[in-house]
């Protein structure tokens, strides 16, 4: 009897612990397309695309390397419909000895992994995900004791932990964070050498009218589908970022410009988080680029912060905030997401820019993602599950896991604070210095109120009015209202006139667009 290793979609890397010591007469590795998983949410059209594409070609990989796959398509007659389903499927068909997976990234898969064991008549065994530097008990005993747990001495741990960027026990330069210097303001006419891009081959054609066929009614254009959809493609995409991105990307990472969708990111996530591309080679890379004068600095310990660092501590965050992170809602907003999220319909030139990108490319970047979407949702108090569930289907990259923590607790700060210092509320003021977007806007970000005046400024105070009993005692925010309070009665009163006449005219979204 053979051992039977199923592979999730977002576990596409032949160095995948439950391939690891096995013998190819000896294994049958299990792939499968389930309707559970496309439609658990209703996934931008790419996203799906994406993830089929890139498990057809990875099967094929497989079986060109001599191993045996059976490989379940949506459309098969006899699929079950989901994981466990499937599972059990298999069973029958290969009677095997023992199944091993490895863990979900998901709590929402992981809750029906645990059950295999008691279903099946067979021994099951779920290793540890190992494509991740840090081991959930590692970050648990970090976060013991702790009331706030911060990325920035978690990312130390892991700079020691991996040795990038140190010099003995010192950080490289002798600071272990150049942020100060990655808040460049875009020039004028700023652009980034475009990336390379990925036509889509017979395999991904047939996924995309599959896609256009089942999942019409899921949000997003399929038109400029170019993502890298192979280990190949995406080791292309990387070498790209390295010869010809990486220099710029920490000086204008907080950068915006109407039409450049990827300036001088990486845009290499939707590969890492399928397992295409591998997080700390990228790591070695770009610590190579700064040991080569290719690159300086300030760039590089950027990029392997937001891997070794970020990536790895929202993981953690997550696991540790299961189950009720996707519950939490500290500061009590209620209100339905805008209709213009799905749409795009709004004369707001820097919402309607990021949701272009988003429908045209499902993606966008972190400061687009965090200060104009994240920011708007926040000060218009939309509740944290309908924000949660746009980000996870618009996003190519999306899996709970990551998503999660950056909308609950980064940008909504629903956690309360255990994950951000103080919630990322900006006025036009932050949008106008990193973009050109406010110079294409009916709005203006210098008007403070009323007619004409940007929504970010009344929104702001508002937001800022209504939580005033919870971040007057934050020690980075508590001072902003010494400014509130020398305003004169009357023009506080615009402010919140404004803002509350602004959010009036908010359509909430008309249809089940998520769910
Ligand atoms: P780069 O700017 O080139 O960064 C390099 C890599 O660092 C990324 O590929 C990613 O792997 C990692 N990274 C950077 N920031 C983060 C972060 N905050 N959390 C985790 N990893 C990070 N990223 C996802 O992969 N999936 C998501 O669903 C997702 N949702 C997000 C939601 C919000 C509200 C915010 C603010 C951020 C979210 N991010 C998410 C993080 C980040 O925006 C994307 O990883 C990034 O835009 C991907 O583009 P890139 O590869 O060009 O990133
Ligand atoms: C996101 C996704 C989608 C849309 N479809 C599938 C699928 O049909 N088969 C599959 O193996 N994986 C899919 N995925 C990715 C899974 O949701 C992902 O592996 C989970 O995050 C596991 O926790
Ligand atoms: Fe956005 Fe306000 Fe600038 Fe318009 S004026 S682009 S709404 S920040």
């Amino acid at each position: 009897a053979p051992v039977l290793v199923p592979i999730l979609g977002d576990q596409l890397t032949r160095s995948l612990a439950s391939l690891r010591g096995r013998t190819k007469d000896d294994t049958v590795i299990l792939m499968m397309e389930v309707w559970d998983e496309a439609t658990y949410v209703k996934h931008h059209k790419q996203k799906i695309v994406l993830i089929f594409s890139a498990m057809r070609h990875f099967a094929l990989e497989l079986r060109d390397a001599g191993w045996t796959v059976d490989y379940v398509k949506l459309d098969d007659e006899n699929n079950a419909g989901s994981f466990t389903g499937e599972v059990a499927r298999a069973i029958e068909d290969h009677d095997p000895r023992l199944v091993s997976v490895v863990e979900a990234g998901e709590w929402r898969v992981r809750e029906d992994m645990d059950q295999w064991a008691d279903k099946f008549a067979c021994e099951v065994e779920i290793l540890r995900d190992d494509r991740f530097i840090c081991t959930q008990s590692e970050f648990d005993e970090w976060a013991e004791d702790r009331d706030t747990l911060r990325m920035e001495y978690f990312y130390r741990e892991m700079r020691r932990k991996t040795g990038f960027l140190m010099d003995g026990d010192k950080p490289e330069g002798g600071e272990w964070n150049y942020d100060s210097e990655n808040r460049k303001p875009p020039k004028d006419g700023l652009s980034a050498p475009e990336r390379p891009k990925f036509e889509p081959d017979e395999i991904t054609q047939d996924v995309i009218d599959l896609v256009e066929d089942r999942f019409d009614d899921h949000f997003g254009s399929l038109e400029n589908f170019r993502w890298p959809v192979t280990r190949e493609e995406a080791e292309e995409a990387a070498d790209a970022f390295f010869a010809e991105r990486i220099e710029c990307f920490g000086p204008y990472q907080d950068a915006m410009v109407a039409g450049e969708d990827d300036l001088f990111h990486s845009m290499l996530s939707t590969s890492i988080n399928l397992g295409l591309l591998d997080p700390l080679e990228l790591c070695q890379r770009a610590e190579k680029a700064y040991k080569d004068g290719k690159a300086p600095l300030n760039s590089v310990e950027g990029f392997i912060r937001q891997i070794i660092g970020w990536r790895e501590y929202v993981r953690g965050f997550y696991w540790h905030q299961m189950p009720h992170l996707q519950k939490a809602n500290a500061l009590n907003a209620q209100r339905g997401l805008p209709e213009f999220y799905w749409t795009g319909e709004t004369d707001m030139a820097c919402l309607a820019d990021c949701i272009r990108s988003t429908r045209e490319n499902a993606h966008a970047h972190h400061i687009q993602r965090l200060m104009v979407l994240g920011n708007f949702a926040l000060l218009a108090g939309v509740n944290p599950r309908e924000v949660q569930d746009w980000y996870l289907v618009v996003y190519a990259d999306a899996y709970e896991w990551v998503e999660l923590p950056n909308v609950a607790a980064m940008i909504l700060y629903a956690d309360g604070g255990k994950l951000a210092s103080k919630p990322y509320a900006a006025s036009g003021n932050y949008i106008n210095k990193m973009s050109n977007y406010c110079s294409g806007c009916t709005y203006s970000p210098n008007k403070k109120t009323g007619e004409g005046a940007c929504p970010f400024n009344p929104l702001y105070w508002l937001f800022m009015d209504r939580h005033r009993e919870r971040l007057e005692k934050n020690h980075r925010i508590g001072r902003i209202y010494s400014t509130w309070d020398r305003m004169d009665e009357e023009r506080r009163q615009e402010y919140l006139d404004s803002a509350e006449a602004f959010l009036d005219t908010l359509e909430p979204a008309s249809k089940g667009w998520a769910r």
